[in-house]
C-alpha cells in the first residue's frame, strides 16, 4: 500500500463549489445522482480531473450535460480535456446493505446512516475528497415512507412530499460551505426529541435529537448537554451558534464516538442513551463530554476546517481541549484534570513509546484512520493546554478570537492556528512548534539543592527524548511551587518555568531552609518527570498540596515505587513489603474527605492502572505485577477495614438519584470502598456487594457491585453468578447495558477469562458486526495485562483470530483490536515469541486490508 506524505501536499487541480446530490434509496440498492459545479483552481497547475470512489458501480457519467470520455479503475475515475468551468453529473449505485465497514452510507437496525470522515464520502458518490475542497451542497433523498419516515440531510429542509408506491421525498439545503467527510444523510424510522436555544444575539436554533422508537426518555441529558454546551462556548469564547437547525441521530452500529456533520451529527447510541437505571455516572459525564465535543467542532473543525488530514489535530486537540474545559466548569475541575491524565497515561504515554508512535501531526500514513489516535486527540489537547498555559487565558481566547477572524471558512494548518495565538499574544512559538512535529514523550529529570548560606535554593532540569534521540529540545512549561517542611506554601514560590535547553537551571533565593518543590502543577505539560522525592517528601505533598493533582501525584508516586518493588520481590519469589506509612497516609485522606472532596479522595486512592505501571518496568512481568498490585490492595482493605466499613455507611445517598458532580463523588468513594472491602475475600463482604447490586436504584452502584463481584476467583462464588445472571436476564434487550455485561467479564481478573471471553463470542448477546460489542468483549480483553498477555500465547492468538475474521468486514475495528499488540516487544522472550508468531500469521493473510497491515507491519518492523 501507498504512503502518503504530508511534505507532497499540493493544492486541488480542480475546486467543487456546489454539490447536488439525489439518492434514491431501494432494498436492493441506492442509486446517487451527483450534479458538481466545478471550475479549475486558480492556484493550482494544471492537471487531469482524478476523483476519488470505491465500491461504486458507475451508471454515467456526462460533462456539461452530454456523455463524457472518461478512465476508471477501482478508487478512480480520471477526465481530461475540461473547460474551465462545467458540470459534472455521475449516477452510481451502492450497496449500502452490504457496507459493513459502516463507512460512507450504510444500513443499522433503523435505516440508513453515513460516516463519511475520513474518507467515506468517496465511497458514496465519485468527487475530490479532501478536505480543501469545500462545497455548498443541496441533497434530496427518496424512500419508502413507512419503513424510513425520517429523512434528514445537512442544513435546512426546503421541500417535501409523496410519491409514487408509498415513496416520499425530501430536499436539503446546507448554507454553508464544507469539505465531503462532513456530509451527512439519514433515512430510518426514527423518534425525536425537539427542544430550542436561543443564542446571546437572539437566534432561536431548533434543537432535535433522532433515537431507535422507545428511547425517547433516554435523550434528555444529552438535550441538557446540547443547550449547555451551546451557553457555554458563547461564554467563554464567544462562540454563537449559526445553524437554525441542529441535530443529533443516534445509530447502534457506529466505528467511533460521534461525528460532526454540520448540523447533523451522527452519534452512537453510547454518548446519546443515558437514564438513571441504565447508564452510570461516568457514561453521563461522556455523554456531556461528548455532545459538547461534537457541538463545538461546529466552530472548530467545521467553520475553520484542516486543509489535509495531516492537520488532524488542529480540529481534534482544540476541540478536545474545549470539551474538557467544558467538562471541568461543569463537572468537578480537580477530577477532571487527574481523569485526563490518568487517561493519557494509560493510552497516550505507550502508543508515544511504541511502534505507532508519532507526532501530533504525522508526517506521513498509509490509513489516515489509524491515526484517530490518543496522540492526535489527547497529546493534541495537551499541547493546546500548554498553549494556554504560556499565554494565559486572555491572551488563548485574544489568540482563538484572532483565529477566527483570520480563517473562518477556509481550510488550514496547525501552523495558521499557532500564528493567531502569537499574532494575538507577541509570545514566540517557533520552537514549541516541535510540539507538532517530534514524536516520543519527552523525559525531564530534576534535581535540587540548597546552598544554606547564601538562602539560595537551584533546581536543575535534563530533558530527553528516548523514543527520538535527535529530537530538538522542546519548549516545556514546568509549573511549580515549594513547600516547607510543614507543607505550608512558600508566598511567591509560585510560578511557571520554561525549559528551553537540554539542561537548564533555576535560582530561587531568600530561602530559610531547603523547601520541598511541587514540580508540574496541574500536569502542565505532557512528559515524564523524575525527582528523587523522599516517602517523607512525597507523604507531605500529598497531604498539603494545594494543587489537587499534585497532591494526588504524590499518592501515585508513592504507590507506583512501592508496587514495583512488591513486582521485583514477588517475581524473585519474595513476599512483598509494605511500609506502614502508606496506609498511615490513605488513613489521613479517608479522614479529609469532607474537606477535599469525596472525589478527590476516590482518584487519590486508586492506584495506578497496570498499564500505566508496566510503561515503567524494563522487562514486563504481567503476573507479578498484577500480584503486587493486588497485594498493595488487599494490604490497605487489612489496614483500614473499619475505616472503609464506615466510609461506606456514612456515604450512602438517601437522596434521589441525580449525576451530579457532588453524588458522583459519593458514589465513586463509596464503591471505591467496596472495592477495597471486598479484597478481603470475604463471605461478608461478597453478601455486601450482593446486597448493593440488588438494591441499588441507579446503573452506577449495581455496575461497581457487579464489576467487584465478576472478579471474584473462589471456586464457588453463588453471589457472582446470581449477580452475572440476574444482570443478564434484566438487561438484555438494553443494548448498551449488555456491553457493559460483556465488559465486566473480559477485563475480569479471574484465570479463566479467556476461556469466557471466548465462550461469549458464541452467546447471544455478541454481534461480531457491531463495532461496541467488540470494543466491549475483545478490545477490553486485549487491554487487560495479565489475561491477554498469558505466557502461553493463547490471548495473542485468540486476538489474532478475531482480527482476521474481521479486517475485511469492518478494517477500521480490526486495525483497533491490532494495536492490543503494540507493546508486545516490552515482555520477556517467550511472551515475544508467541506475539511475533501471531502478529505473523496476521501479516501473512492474503489481501490483510490496508488498515491492519499498516498497524501490524509498524508492529512487527
Ligand atoms: N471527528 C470524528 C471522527 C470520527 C471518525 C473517524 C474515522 C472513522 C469513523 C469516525 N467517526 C467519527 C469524531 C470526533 O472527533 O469528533
Ligand atoms: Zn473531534
Amino acid at each position: 500500500p501507498q504512503t502518503v506524505y504530508l511534505k507532497d501536499y499540493t493544492p486541488p487541480a480542480y475546486l467543487i463549489d456546489h454539490v447536488e446530490l439525489d439518492f434514491d434509496i431501494r432494498a436492493d440498492g441506492t442509486t446517487v445522482t451527483s450534479t458538481l459545479a466545478m471550475r479549475r483552481n486558480p492556484v493550482a497547475t494544471p492537471a487531469t480531473l482524478v476523483l476519488d470512489g470505491e465500491e461504486l458501480h458507475t451508471l454515467s457519467v456526462a460533462v456539461d450535460g452530454k456523455p463524457a470520455t472518461y478512465t476508471e479503475t477501482p478508487t478512480s475515475l480520471s477526465l481530461n480535456d475540461l473547460p474551465a468551468a462545467f458540470t459534472l453529473q455521475t449516477v452510481v449505485r451502492i450497496q449500502p446493505d452490504h457496507n459493513t465497514r459502516l463507512s460512507g452510507l450504510y444500513r443499522s437496525t433503523d435505516g440508513y446512516f453515513t460516516q463519511c470522515e475520513a474518507q467515506g464520502f468517496r465511497r458514496i458518490t465519485w468527487f475530490i475528497d479532501r478536505p480543501d475542497v469545500m462545497s455548498r451542497y443541496t441533497v434530496t433523498l427518496h424512500a419508502d415512507q413507512a419503513t424510513y419516515p425520517v429523512l434528514l440531510a445537512n442544513g435546512n429542509p426546503v421541500a417535501a412530499g409523496a410519491e409514487a408506491d408509498g415513496r416520499h421525498w425530501a430536499t436539503w439545503e446546507d448554507p454553508f460551505k464544507k469539505p465531503a467527510y462532513l456530509f451527512a444523510v439519514v433515512a430510518g424510522k426514527l423518534d425525536v426529541l425537539r427542544d430550542s436555544f436561543r443564542t446571546a444575539s437572539g437566534r432561536e436554533v431548533q434543537l432535535a435529537i433522532y433515537v431507535e422508537p422507545d428511547k425517547l426518555d433516554q435523550c434528555p441529558h444529552a438535550m441538557d448537554a446540547l443547550k449547555k454546551s451551546m451557553k457555554w462556548d458563547e461564554e467563554r469564547f464567544g462562540l454563537e451558534c449559526d445553524l437554525d437547525h441542529y441535530m443529533i441521530v443516534a445509530v447502534g452500529d457506529f466505528n467511533m464516538g460521534a461525528m460532526e456533520n454540520k448540523g447533523l451529527n451522527i452519534f452512537n447510541t453510547k454518548y446519546v442513551l443515558a437514564r438513571s437505571d441504565v447508564a452510570t455516572d461516568v457514561d453521563f459525564e461522556n455523554i456531556d463530554r461528548v455532545v459538547a465535543h461534537e457541538y463545538f467542532h461546529n466552530w472548530t473543525g467545521n467553520r475553520v476546517t484542516c486543509r489535509d488530514w495531516f492537520q488532524l489535530s488542529l480540529k481534534e486537540g482544540l476541540t478536545v481541549f474545549r470539551d474538557q474545559e467544558f467538562g471541568a466548569d461543569l463537572h468537578n475541575r480537580q477530577t477532571a484534570r487527574i481523569r485526563e491524565v490518568r487517561g493519557l497515561r494509560a493510552a497516550q504515554f505507550p502508543e508515544d513509546a511504541g511502534p505507532m508512535a508519532h507526532p501530533i501531526r504525522p508526517a506521513s500514513f498509509v490509513e489516515i484512520n489509524n491515526f484517530y489516535t490518543a496522540t492526535v486527540y489527547e497529546k493534541g489537547a495537551e499541547v493546546i493546554r500548554m498553549i494556554q498555559t504560556l499565554i494565559g487565558r486572555d491572551g488563548f481566547r485574544a489568540g482563538m478570537d484572532e483565529y477566527f477572524r483570520r480563517h473562518d471558512g477556509q481550510a488550514v494548518t496547525c501552523e495558521d492556528f499557532v500564528a493567531a495565538m502569537a499574532a494575538a499574544s507577541g509570545f514566540d512559538f517557533a520552537q514549541f512548534m516541535r510540539w507538532y512535529n517530534q514524536p516520543g514523550t519527552p523525559h525531564v529529570a530534576a534535581s535540587g539543592s540548597f546552598d544554606a548560606a547564601a538562602g539560595r535554593y537551584t533546581l536543575r532540569f535534563t530533558q530527553s527524548n528516548p523514543r527520538a534521540s535527535d529530537a530538538a529540545p522542546y519548549l516545556i512549561p514546568v509549573r511549580v511551587a515549594l513547600f516547607d517542611g510543614e507543607g505550608h506554601l512558600l508566598a511567591g514560590s509560585e510560578q511557571t518555568l520554561q525549559l528551553t535547553a537540554t539542561e537548564q537551571e533555576f535560582h530561587i533565593d531568600n530561602l530559610a531552609a531547603e523547601p520541598v518543590p511541587s514540580l508540574l502543577r496541574d500536569f502542565s505539560a505532557p512528559v515524564y518527570l523524575d525527582f528523587a522525592y523522599t516517602p517523607e517528601q512525597l507523604t507531605l505533598l500529598l497531604a498539603h498540596e494545594s494543587d489537587p493533582f499534585n497532591a494526588w501525584e504524590a499518592g501515585q508516586r508513592l504507590a507506583s515505587t512501592l508496587i514495583l518493588d512488591a513486582a521485583r520481590a514477588i517475581a524473585a519469589g519474595q513476599s512483598p513489603q509494605w511500609p506502614d506509612s502508606f496506609a498511615a497516609a490513605a488513613r489521613r485522606l479517608l479522614q479529609t474527605q469532607a474537606q477535599r472532596g469525596a472525589a478527590f479522595v476516590a482518584e487519590a486512592l486508586t492506584l495506578p492502572g497496570e498499564g500505566t505501571l508496566a510503561e515503567m518496568m524494563e522487562v514486563v512481568d504481567p503476573d507479578a505485577l498484577h500480584a503486587a498490585r493486588n497485594a498493595l490492595r488487599r494490604h490497605l482493605a487489612e489496614e483500614l477495614e473499619g475505616e472503609f466499613s464506615g466510609l461506606y455507611a456514612a456515604l450512602a445517598i438517601s437522596e434521589a438519584y441525580a449525576p451530579t458532580a457532588a453524588q458522583a463523588g459519593r458514589r465513586a468513594l463509596r464503591n471505591v470502598c467496596l472495592g477495597y472491602l471486598m479484597e478481603l475475600d470475604t463471605d461478608a463482604a461478597r453478601r455486601l456487594a450482593l446486597q448493593q447490586f440488588e438494591k441499588a436504584d441507579n446503573m452506577t452502584d449495581q455496575f461497581a457491585a457487579l464489576a467487584s463481584l465478576a472478579n471474584v476467583n473462589a471456586e464457588l462464588c453463588p453471589q457472582r453468578e446470581q449477580a452475572l445472571a440476574a444482570f443478564y436476564a434484566t438487561w438484555q434487550d438494553e443494548a448498551l447495558v449488555v456491553d457493559k455485561w460483556l465488559a465486566v467479564q473480559s477485563t475480569s481478573r479471574r484465570p479463566d477469562t479467556l476461556a469466557t471471553v471466548k465462550a461469549l463470542t458464541a452467546h447471544p448477546a455478541f454481534d461480531a458486526g457491531n463495532p461496541n460489542k467488540i470494543y466491549a468483549l475483545i478490545r477490553n480483553f486485549g487491554a487487560n495485562l495479565v489475561r491477554f498477555n498469558a505466557a502461553d500465547g493463547s490471548g495473542y492468538a485468540f486476538m489474532a483470530d478475531r482480527i482476521l475474521d474481521l479486517h475485511d468486514r469492518n478494517p477500521q475495528v480490526a486495525s483497533r483490536l491490532a494495536r492490543c499488540f503494540d507493546r508486545w516487544k516490552k515482555f520477556d522472550d517467550t511472551r515475544q515469541d508467541h506475539a511475533r508468531a501471531a502478529l505473523q500469521r496476521i501479516r501473512n493473510h492474503p489481501d490483510l486490508s490496508r488498515d491492519v497491515l499498516e498497524v501490524v507491519t509498524r508492529s512487527l518492523g
